[in-house]
């Protein structure tokens, strides 16, 4: 009987952990402003991305959508520069912390550092994530 009461107890702690997370980042989570190009989606249909190539840099602009990073997919080339430039309008919180974890990329996205510049080398699929693991993409690497 005891140890039901510790299972129970732990249930309740992990829920209540949950549910807390879950909070923070729905304070994030402001609706698409209206004043943007519109948008007639209403699922949260995956927004893919190839970056554009300027001057030799591979640039894309990283912002949030309904659910979502957006765009969710971002398609670059290997051995070339990549900026990501936040749009700190909509990556708020939790969101303007940016991982790649296959490619140790940690980056943390503020007024002052709103870019992130790195050269893939290796091709593949990896994931992206915010820093709670709620926001999710993929970073394809050609
Ligand atoms: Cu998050």
């Amino acid at each position: 009987m005891e140890s039901l009461q510790i299972i129970q107890w732990i249930t309740g702690i992990i829920l209540v952990a949950l549910l807390l997370g879950f909070g923070y980042h729905l304070g994030t989570l402001a609706p698409e402003s209206s004043e943007q190009s519109p948008d007639t989606t209403t699922s949260p249909a995956s927004v893919s991305s190839a970056a554009a190539l300027a001057d030799g840099v591979q640039t894309v602009t990283l912002s949030w959508g309904k659910f979502n990073y957006k765009p969710d997919t971002i398609t670059i080339q290997a051995d070339t520069p990549v900026q990501i430039t936040a749009d700190l309008t909509r990556l708020q919180g939790c969101f303007q912390t940016l991982i790649i974890p296959d490619l140790g990329i940690t980056h943390y996205f503020d007024k002052n550092n709103d870019v992130l510049t790195f050269t893939p080398t290796k091709k593949g699929t990896f994931l992206f994530t915010c820093a709670m693991g709620m926001g999710k993409g993929t970073l394809i690497v050609q």
